[in-house]
């Protein structure tokens, strides 16, 4: 007889995508109350006249005007066009430390914000302020400063390239760089892995490289779930006979099977389509000893091939013209034992040998990543062997072939693009100059974690936030959290309520804005703004709909308003001109980046255009003008995983949730349904801690210094995992995430490499 599973876990049995996710938006559409108008969004999302989709940076099919469905896109569209609302009555019903006892999910799902709020710490509730009021205010304040480097100023990458181009110009001109954005906690291996080996932080390939290639790997993320428009590219690839080759420690339903929705037949007769070819659960965090492995066979058959008067595996032509370092590299393979590679990757030599047989029998492949890689102590060196593993065989820089980063936020590419970032280059300090006459600081600003540990011990003292939930993204509540309660100024430029605004300091302010469906109406009429996605493709986005309240400014407004308000007629800035015709931020943005040459007209060609990504046509703008193979010593992530007792924990995204918000309490591909107070764990570790599934347990991070940090009374749900390695969710297990646990290249936080211990819980 099957043993009874607990409350709410069971095994999902279907493939990803298809009725389930048809019936899922249904569910979504009622749950929302979208009024007539947002069931039509869903439709106009992503097409040429329409709006850029704020669930993932996936581009967009090239020439379709069909509609895409996807899930999770649905979700956060009429998430967005909700008809509920949080007017100041809401907030005069509700005191902050009443809304503090809220879930995410409550306080994000009472509606879209619809007046400037200002915090009253008498009646502890948020009030109305008049928008003009709420500028001179911040303004005061900020000018208040003893230095502008005692404010943070951070970036979520919802924010189109206006309104952040604009926002880092008012920051310059204030006088800082202190930029946190959410790449600093998502792509920053990337962002600092890929220039020191190809020159540029960005992936190589276009969408219609997929339809060349003859393989993808695909490392450490999750389509079905964050790019379910990624989906289509894979169903597609997987029909045509390309082998998928995953490494995930969790099987991933919609890596194994897939039922496309846009696909009658499939739909028709309940069937689906096999995803991966193969699926190898590596350990967490062990992919560097995987692609280790792969290489260090790679050099192997290399050698025999030649031995046996063959021309060898590897593309000679390519690594003779166009890297440097192959030498170094081989050598440190070499001396990589076998016994350390399977130990760390915890994947048999017959799986890594199927692995390299696949790459060894594609002309042209493409490598795909996402959080898995990135978010570890390591995660810039993983970025950069998965670079050396394509090098090899030149897989770069050639049609059907590349590296793909798999982005997080809608336009978080395009916001660093245009400006945010803490360590500005001479060119973006010429470019500035040229474009507003004044020619910024250069000294390096913070990061994500550098802002946090400034605001936490009292070095910076106002923070403004450009969208997103810092406080609850960000590793660490304790200090996080005690950190913004002292801040002496705090501005969120939101859609809607969440916990970082009840974190409220001295001056609390909370500014409503205009979300990507919305209709943003100027001075000179209807705008669009301008988004770059996953594969630097730049395209335009206009919202269509009535805003949530008449009350709403659109984010470049909004800056607008505090940039006039703080730096004034300093450097003769017009901020009030630039927003009244968008196309004024964009001439801005030309003058700056060169890259954007006839931005407005190339905008307004159907499907937009794409950036210069050099090391696409195998130009290399590193230091040494080639392309680097890079060595990374070692392959333990974390010492303290040596201990056999340790488990180490990936905080995840469920089916259910966008980042911080939390739609609901399913995550229907993993099997968990109305909770997330689980941790997913193999049924050896149950064993050998004298666990057995439905037991509640106690998550203690391991901590040689700072506090000791836990969650308690979560319920362990058996998970066909390798041993050694646990999952739970995000953000409530950033709980025990220490804010210094991050990869010391990047500053990215190590999300996906937590050790920590389980035992059976005290609250039991
Ligand atoms: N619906 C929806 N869409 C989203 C988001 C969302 O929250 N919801 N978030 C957006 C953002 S900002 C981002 S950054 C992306 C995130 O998209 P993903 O990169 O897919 O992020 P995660 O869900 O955090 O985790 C990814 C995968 O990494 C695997 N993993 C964990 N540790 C390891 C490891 O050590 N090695 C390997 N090989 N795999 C590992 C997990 O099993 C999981 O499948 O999605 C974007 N799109
Ligand atoms: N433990 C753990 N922590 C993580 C991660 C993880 O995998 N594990 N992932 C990390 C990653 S990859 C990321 S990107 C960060 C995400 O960090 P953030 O980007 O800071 O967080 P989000 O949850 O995306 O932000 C949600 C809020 O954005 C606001 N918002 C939504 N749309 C708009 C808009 O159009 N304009 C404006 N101004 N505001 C808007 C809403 O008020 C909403 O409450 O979290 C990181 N934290
Ligand atoms: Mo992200």
């Amino acid at each position: 007889m099957a043993k009874k599973r607990p409350e709410g876990i069971k095994a999902y049995n279907e493939p990803a995508g298809g009725w389930g996710a048809l019936k899922a938006v249904a569910e979504t559409l009622a749950r929302q109350q979208v009024v007539a108008q947002g069931t039509a969004t869903l439709l106009k999302a992503n097409q040429p006249e329409g709006f850029d989709c704020p669930g993932c940076a996936w581009p967009d099919p090239k020439h379709t005007s069909s509609f895409e469905f996807c899930e999770n896109g649905a979700k956060a569209i009429t998430w967005e066009s909700t008809a509920k609302r949080v007017s100041p009555d809401f907030f005069a019903n509700h005191t902050v430390s009443e809304l503090w006892t809220w879930t995410d999910h409550e306080l994000e799902n009472a509606g879209r914000l619809t007046h400037p709020m200002i915090y009253d710490a008498a009646s502890d509730r948020y009030q109305p302020i008049e928008w003009d009021d709420a500028f001179a205010l911040i303004g005061k304040q900020l000018n208040a400063l003893e230095s502008p480097h005692q404010a943070e100023f951070y970036t979520s990458g919802r924010a189109s390239n206006e309104s952040a181009f604009l926002y880092q110009a008012f920051v310059r001109a204030f006088g800082t760089n202190n930029f946190p954005d959410c790449s600093n906690m998502c792509h920053e291996a990337t962002s600092v892995g890929l220039p020191e080996s190809i020159g540029v932080g960005k992936g190589t390939v276009t969408l219609e490289d997929f339809d060349h290639c003859d393989a993808i790997f695909s490392f450490g993320h999750n389509p079905g779930t964050n790019h379910p428009r990624m989906m289509t590219t894979l169903h597609e690839a997987s029909r045509r006979g390309t082998p998928i080759v995953v490494f995930n420690p969790f099987k991933e339903r919609a890596l194994e099977k897939f039922a496309a929705p846009q696909d009658p037949i499939e739909m028709a007769t309940f069937s689906s389509t096999e995803i991966a070819s193969a699926y190898h659960q590596v350990r967490t965090g062990g992919d560097l000893a995987a692609i280790k492995g792969m290489m260090k066979l790679i050099f192997e058959r290399d050698a025999q091939d030649i031995a046996n008067g063959g021309p060898g595996v590897l593309d000679l032509a390519f690594i003779d013209e166009h890297t440097v370092g192959i030498d170094d590299l081989r050598r440190d393979v070499e001396k990589t034992s076998w016994e350390e590679i399977l130990h760390f990757s915890g994947l048999s030599r017959a799986a890594i040998e199927s692995a390299v047989d696949v790459y060894l029998n594609a002309k042209k492949v493409i490598l795909c990543y996402g959080m898995g890689l990135t978010q570890h102590a390591n995660g810039t060196h993983n970025v950069q062997q998965a670079t050396n593993l394509l090098m090899l065989r030149g897989n770069l820089g050639r049609e059907g072939a590349g590296i793909c980063p798999v982005r997080g936020h809608s336009n978080v590419q395009g916001d660093r693009t245009v400006g945010i970032t803490e360590i500005p280059n001479a060119a973006l300090l010429d470019g500035m100059e040229r474009a507003f006459g004044f020619r910024p600081i250069g000294d390096k600003g913070h990061n994500a974690i550098e802002a946090i540990e400034a605001i936490a011990e009292g070095r910076s003292k106002a923070l403004i936030c450009l969208g997103g939930n810092l406080a609850v993204a960000m590793s660490d509540p304790t200090v996080t959290f005690a950190g913004m309660r002292k801040l002496d100024l705090a501005v969120h430029i939101s859609t809607k309520l969440n916990r970082s605004h009840l974190l409220t300091g001295k001056t609390c302010i909370v500014l409503p804005c205009l979300g990507r469906t919305d209709l943003d109406t100027q001075a000179s009429g209807p705008q669009s703004v301008t988004v770059e996605d996953s594969m630097s493709m730049v395209h335009a986005s206009r919202g269509f709909l009535n805003p949530p309240s008449p009350f709403l400014k659109s984010e470049p407004a909004i800056l607008a308003g505090i940039a006039q308000a703080t730096v004034g007629a300093r450097y003769g800035i017009d901020w009030l001109g630039l927003i009244e015709n968008y196309d004024r931020i964009r001439e801005k943005i030309e003058l700056v980046f060169p890259d954007f040459k006839d931005f407005n007209k190339r905008v307004r060609v159907r499907g937009g255009f794409r950036l210069d990504v050099p090391a696409s046509y195998r130009e290399w703008r590193t230091a040494s003008g080639k392309a680097n193979f890079l060595v990374a010593c070692g392959l333990d992530e974390d010492p303290r995983l040596k201990d056999p007792e340790t488990l180490v924990l990936a905080t995840m995204r469920s089916h259910d949730q966008y980042n911080t918000t939390v739609y609901g309490l399913d995550d229907r591909y993993r099997g968990v349904f109305g909770r997330r107070d689980v941790i997913f764990i193999s049924g050896a570790d149950l064993d050998a801690r004298g666990l057995k599934e439905g037991d509640r347990i106690d998550v203690h991070a391991i901590t040689e210094t700072g506090p000791a940090r836990s969650v308690r009374g979560y319920t362990a749900v058996r998970y066909d995992l390798p041993q050694g390695s646990v999952g739970g969710y995000y953000p409530e297990m950033n709980a025990i995430v220490a804010l210094n646990h991050y990869d010391h290249k990047s500053g990215t936080p190590a999300y996906k490499g937590v050790p920590v211990k389980i035992v059976r819980s005290e609250a039991a």
